[in-house]
């Protein structure tokens, strides 16, 4: 299987064309669909987009990812047998869990409830949680004006009662079975208290539920792995 139609191959060469294509950086969107792929056991080849020198932005990156984000991927064995590029975490999640039929509840209405608190990632803790990190961590905290960081954070908060509400007598999202809504979400979490350091500012220790989630998440040996994956040099 041959993937020099698709331009991203020049700049970052398929060694297994055969393998799935992984394009990204262990960030928390990167990871969902390393983490993914780890818990599957498919095989796939990492590719590294440094932001440090803004391969993101390369006209080779933007052929696959046009709104220059990580992760993206190429499957040479998309639907029909025929390559399938695709970018957006939840997309790929999603796609995943379709092809392999793991990762998602078999039946059709738990499917619907999965896809729903993907969604709520998607839509809810991914933003939200990364409005803190700017805030908190990177350019905004250093702005006088507390008036925005104190917003996100209190929507942070927010969406953290909603999932541990939605966790209370649940070993995961879906209960019983760890998720793509799962992997979608716990990453984000970890981030929000460890890497941008707002454990405290969200009132992070009053959510049992999430912290015990959490943890469980974390001793995963697939989210060790996946974590760490594609390896930064
Ligand atoms: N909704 C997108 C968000 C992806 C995203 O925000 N990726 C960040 C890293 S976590 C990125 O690539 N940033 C690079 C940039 O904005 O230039 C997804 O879930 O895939």
């Amino acid at each position: 299987m041959s993937l020099d139609r698709f331009p991203i191959t020049r700049k970052w060469p398929a060694k297994h064309p055969d393998r799935l294509q992984l394009y990204s950086l262990p960030t928390p969107n990167g990871v969902k669909v390393s983490i993914a792929l780890e818990e599957l056991g498919l095989a796939y080849e990492p590719h590294l987009v440094s932001f440090d020198t803004h391969d993101q932005m390369s006209p080779e990156f933007l052929s696959l990812s046009p709104n220059n984000k990580i992760p993206a991927i190429i499957d040479p064995d998309g639907p029909g047998g025929r390559p399938l590029p695709l970018f957006e975490s939840g997309a790929i999640l999603y796609y995943l869990a379709e092809k392999t039929g793991r990762l998602a509840p078999r039946d059709a209405a738990a499917r619907y409830e999965t896809l729903q608190w993907l969604m709520f990632q998607m839509g809810g803790i991914g933003p939200m949680f990364g409005q803190v990190g700017f805030f908190v961590k990177f350019a905004g905290k250093d702005f006088e004006d507390k008036r925005p960081r104190d917003r996100y954070v209190s929507e942070a908060k927010r969406l953290l009662g909603v999932l541990e509400r939605r966790l209370e007598g649940r070993h995961w999202i879906m209960g019983d079975e760890f998720t793509i809504a799962d992997i979608a979400t716990f990453p984000w979490v970890r981030n929000l208290v460890g890497f941008y350091g707002a454990g405290e500012l969200v009132g992070f220790s009053q959510f049992a539920n999430v912290r015990r989630v959490l943890d469980a998440f974390i001793a995963r040996p697939a989210v060790k792995a996946g974590l760490e994956i594609p390896r930064r040099p």
